[in-house]
């Protein structure tokens, strides 16, 4: 079994350094010479830190335009970048191999479906904490959990049935887009206020005040909307729960705000608010959110999508 993996960012390197951990074939694909020169630079060494403990491994690297073939691709990149980074290697996954996606938002996944049929691919969404505190190192902050299925109800694969949880934490769920859409609801109620506010998680409802409600109720019949009324009922708890929990964490939008990187805006509040459209409903408050999120972000000098 073939492992290769595409974004050498901390989520990439977390999977990189688990897999090669347990004893697996894994290689890195890099987009562009220079990105392969610097990781062959440091010896191909992928040091993975958890709880103060250091591991050193070496993870062959590949040009993505010259890979070999592989059984499974992990897409590690952001949402935005997915098509470019697709596009040079899909055509060499081995016949009856799969691909998991573990973006942020909605959109990059089923773009990805699209263009690797009929190869199976899988969505994920993932709760580990992560973070570089130089290249080639990533520091497992936070264990956490990877939610995994299948959208087109496909079979677990063999490879994911055989990767102990001691590995990757992993259930495998049936009904994934119910889990991604509650994701993007709860991203979309958290995610925008840390940026326009420049605050931490855990002082999104008092920055945002009535908004909030008003946003978590549209977000709820846009929830109903897309058939996931159980998902619905939940938000308001949910979006509560996760504040508190992450009450001093930097939301991901307002990490790569302060790291002066494009953000994912347009697969979590512009995928939002075209399914709102697509369904007629009225959403005033997360356009509002979307438009002045748009704007803060021109403001900033970073993309608006
Ligand atoms: O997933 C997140 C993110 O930052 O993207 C939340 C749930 C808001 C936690 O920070």
């Amino acid at each position: 079994m073939q492992f290769a993996i595409l974004g050498a960012g901390s989520l990439g390197l977390l999977w990189a350094g688990r897999l090669a951990r347990a004893g697996h074939r894994v290689r890195l694909l890099m987009h562009t010479p220079e990105a392969l020169q610097r990781w062959q630079a440091r010896d191909s060494a992928l040091v993975l830190e958890q709880d103060g403990q250091q591991q050193m491994f070496r993870i062959p690297a590949q040009l993505n335009s010259v890979a070999d073939p592989f059984d499974c691709l992990i897409v590690a990149t952001k949402a935005y970048a997915v098509a470019e980074a697709l596009a040079p290697v899909y055509r060499r996954l081995a016949p009856g191999g799969s691909v998991v996606m573990l973006q942020n938002g909605l959109g990059s996944q089923q773009y990805a479906t699209q263009l690797c049929a009929p190869s199976q691919v899988l969505y994920a969404s993932v709760t580990d904490g992560a973070w570089m505190p130089r290249p080639g190192h990533v520091v497992w902050a936070g264990t956490g959990i990877t939610r995994i299925g299948d959208p087109s109800a496909g079979p677990c694969p063999a490879w994911l049935e055989e990767l102990p949880v001691s590995v990757v934490d992993w259930c495998w769920e049936t009904d994934m887009e119910s889990v991604l859409w509650q994701k993007l609801a709860i991203n979309c109620a958290i995610n925008p206020y840390t940026v326009l506010h420049d605050c931490a998680n855990g002082e999104v409802a008092e920055r945002a005040g009535a908004d909030l409600d008003a946003l978590v109720a549209e977000l709820q019949s846009l929830l109903v909307a897309q058939g996931f009324r159980g998902q619905a009922t939940e938000l308001p708890t949910l979006v509560s729960t996760v504040i508190q929990r992450t009450a001093l964490n930097s939301s991901s939008m307002r990490q790569d705000v302060q790291a002066g990187r494009r953000t994912e805006i347009e697969y979590i509040l512009g995928y939002a608010c075209r399914a709102a459209a697509r369904h007629g409903l009225e959403t005033p408050t997360l356009r509002t959110l979307h438009r002045r999120l748009e704007t803060h972000l021109a403001m900033l000098g970073l993309p608006t999508n």
